[in-house]
């Protein structure tokens, strides 16, 4: 099975609202709850600020993006804002449509199963950096103030 494929038993599971295919959301969710488990340290279902450091490359900035995926500003990445932010992402939104034969806005699992089931890993946190290629970029140095 390739990469970050989901069965078509798991597909189904997916299908939450058990209309027989797979809305963007849906699957957001899913991908989501898988990604989850990587930064979710006390199990709460939600990220916290510190648990997002934890696996972030420390910098300003990223404080300045879980601000804003922080939508009712609780202090907490819950669900539904991870699930706004992942359905919002180019990546995302290119790959699902891309699968989306039909053009119906919907995955079903021919469609999937046809699919690069790969491209749509797409997490809250990306991937993590492999250890000792973190790079150090200019933007770092940003800030012109006002
Ligand atoms: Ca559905
Ligand atoms: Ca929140
Ligand atoms: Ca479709």
């Amino acid at each position: 099975m390739a990469l970050g494929a989901i069965d078509q038993p798991t597909f189904a599971l997916i299908d939450v609202d058990g209309d027989g295919r797979v809305s963007p959301s849906e699957m957001a969710k899913y991908k989501h709850a898988e990604g989850l488990a990587e930064i979710d340290l006390d199990n709460d279902k939600r990220v916290s600020l510190s648990e997002w450091k934890t696996v972030r490359p420390v910098s300003p900035s990223e404080e300045a993006l879980f601000a804003r995926l922080d939508l009712n500003r609780d202090g907490y990445l819950d669900e539904s804002e991870a699930v706004a932010h992942i359905t919002a992402q180019e990546g995302y939104r290119a790959a699902f449509q891309k699968m989306d034969a039909n053009g119906d806005g919907h995955l079903h699992w021919e469609e999937y199963a046809a699919g690069d089931a790969s491209s749509l890993n797409v997490t809250l946190v990306p991937a993590k950096p492999a250890t000792g290629s973190l790079t150090t970029g200019p933007a770092a140095m940003g800030g012109t103030g006002n």
